[in-house]
């Protein structure tokens, strides 16, 4: 039921992103300079292609191209977790995915806070990528438990912001007043401080446990750690930054690139080393650095079907098991060409990405369909018929294999660490306290529901 009392959810979030934009432009200003750049290839790319300017313009609203698709926390606590759920739902951002990053070495599990559905997306496309330390997987019994106990003694959120996502559930929304101080107040949160709630040498003992364990224990609150833009040409933002004087991470994440783009690319610029203060016993500050927070590029392509999926990460297995991409970057360019020719079997063209189910698709009616009369037929007789059209789904979510190489270049180089552990989902939700949403489902239900507005010229609609 919508209210005209209340602030649409959608625009709430749309303030929140802008807001939290300028605050890291700020706070960190290489990630200035990584948006004029992408602003600039971006503005390049769609001069130098009118047509497929003009496709976008139909689709995508182009003045909003290079706002911001996604950033990321990393929180402490099951209590943080369930809040920051409440929190973001006043956003109309959901639970979707669950990621597994233990078996990459990195102790934390994740979920992707996002708007679901096209209309919300295309308002604004914020999402959040939010990880739940997995204090388990410390070995150490004394540092786990100090862990534990700095950890509850914080509180990442203001009373305000407390008190005003109580009122929205209460409410069933905030109006204006209200939606703009919860912006502010929820803003705090993700703010970077600079001073640590703990000593070097504690500081120094959660590095060695964990580089991860120590930028989400160390301080106040769970400070955004990237911001990430879309591009429209990830390959020719890489191969710039360094001209910014922005050193880009070793090698781009995920798919090839290709004439169709499946799932997402990323890359990132690497973290920086930035001046922090320690605590002492004697009530005076000890200075040191902390490396946590980059900046993240994205381009996306269509979301694939579990068989799509299972062919891609077999195809980056080979790859990776080929050549390891090294964090330096002196193998970068082997490490493209080996992918690349690991990706020669998945199919490049939409039509049999379709036909070999790969890849969802919308399916909507050409004017020919809608001024049919004749009898119905089945789906692919429509197609071949010009009485229906395809289009691709674009993937709006995350990969595990990449996520954990953005962790890692962003870990400092000596990251290496090793854990072993496995998924634990049901604990995840538990600590969430609601479900997370399955990707695959929910675009097969996009798929579904396109393909029964079809009905029209179709004899028989499959579930
Ligand atoms: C999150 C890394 C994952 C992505 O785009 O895959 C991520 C983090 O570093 O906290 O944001
Ligand atoms: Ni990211």
């Amino acid at each position: 039921m919508s209210n005209d009392r209340f602030v649409a959810a959608d625009e709430i979030r749309a303030s929140f992103s802008a807001t939290m934009s300028a605050m890291y432009r700020e706070e960190v200003p290489a990630y200035g300079t990584l948006i004029r750049l992408v602003d600039a290839v971006n503005a390049e790319t769609l001069a130098a292609a009118p047509q497929f300017a003009e496709r976008l313009k139909a689709t995508d609203s182009l003045d909003r191209i290079s706002c911001e698709r996604h950033g990321a926390i990393r929180l402490g606590t099951p209590a943080e977790l369930a809040m920051m759920r409440r929190v973001l739902a006043v956003m109309g951002m959901f639970p979707v995915g669950y990621y597994d990053l233990s078996v990459a070495g990195v102790p934390v599990h994740s979920t992707a806070f996002r708007p679901i559905g096209g209309a919300h997306l295309n308002r604004n496309p914020f999402r959040l990528f939010t990880s739940l330390l997995r204090l388990d997987l410390i070995a150490d019994d004394d540092l786990r438990q100090q862990a534990a106990e700095i950890l509850a003694a914080r509180d990442i959120f203001t009373p305000a912001a407390r008190r005003l996502v109580e009122k929205a559930e209460a409410d069933g929304g905030l109006c204006k007043a209200d939606a703009a101080r919860f912006v502010s107040e929820v803003i705090e949160t993700f703010r970077w401080h600079d001073r640590a709630i703990v000593d070097a040498r504690m500081y120094e003992r959660l590095c060695d446990a964990h580089r991860l364990i120590a930028d989400v224990v160390s301080f106040r609150g769970p400070h955004i750690n990237h911001l990430t833009p879309r591009t429209l040409d990830i390959d020719k933002v890489q191969t710039r930054m360094p001209r910014e004087g922005i050193t880009p991470k070793a090698v781009v994440e995920g798919p090839p690139a290709r004439k169709c783009p499946i799932l997402l690319r990323q890359t990132s610029f690497k973290a920086l080393e930035e001046a922090v203060e320690f605590s002492r016993a004697n009530g005076t500050w000890e200075s040191g650095t902390h490396t946590a927070r980059f900046g993240e590029i994205e381009q996306r392509g269509i979301a694939l079907t579990p068989k799509g999926r299972a062919l891609y990460d077999r195809l980056l297995g080979h790859a990776r098991a080929a050549i390891q991409p090294a964090a330096d970057g002196s193998n970068a360019e082997e490490y493209r060409a080996a992918l690349a020719a690991a990706f020669e079997p998945f199919p490049d063209d939409w039509a049999n990405i379709r036909t070999q189910g790969l890849g969802y698709f919308t399916y909507s009616l050409t004017r020919k369909g809608r001024a049919a009369t004749a009898s119905k037929m089945d789906i692919e007789t429509a197609i071949e018929a010009g009485l229906i059209r395809f289009d691709p789904i674009v993937y709006e979510d995350f990969l595990p294999v990449s996520a954990a190489g953005i962790f890692q270049s962003n870990l400092g180089d000596n990251a290496a660490q090793q854990f072993v552990a496995g998924p634990n989902q049901q604990m995840f939700e538990h600590d969430l306290g609601a479900a997370v949403l399955d990707e695959f489902a929910h675009y097969a239900k996009i798929e579904h529901a396109s393909i029964d507005d079809c009905r029209h010229v179709l004899d028989a609609v499959a579930a």
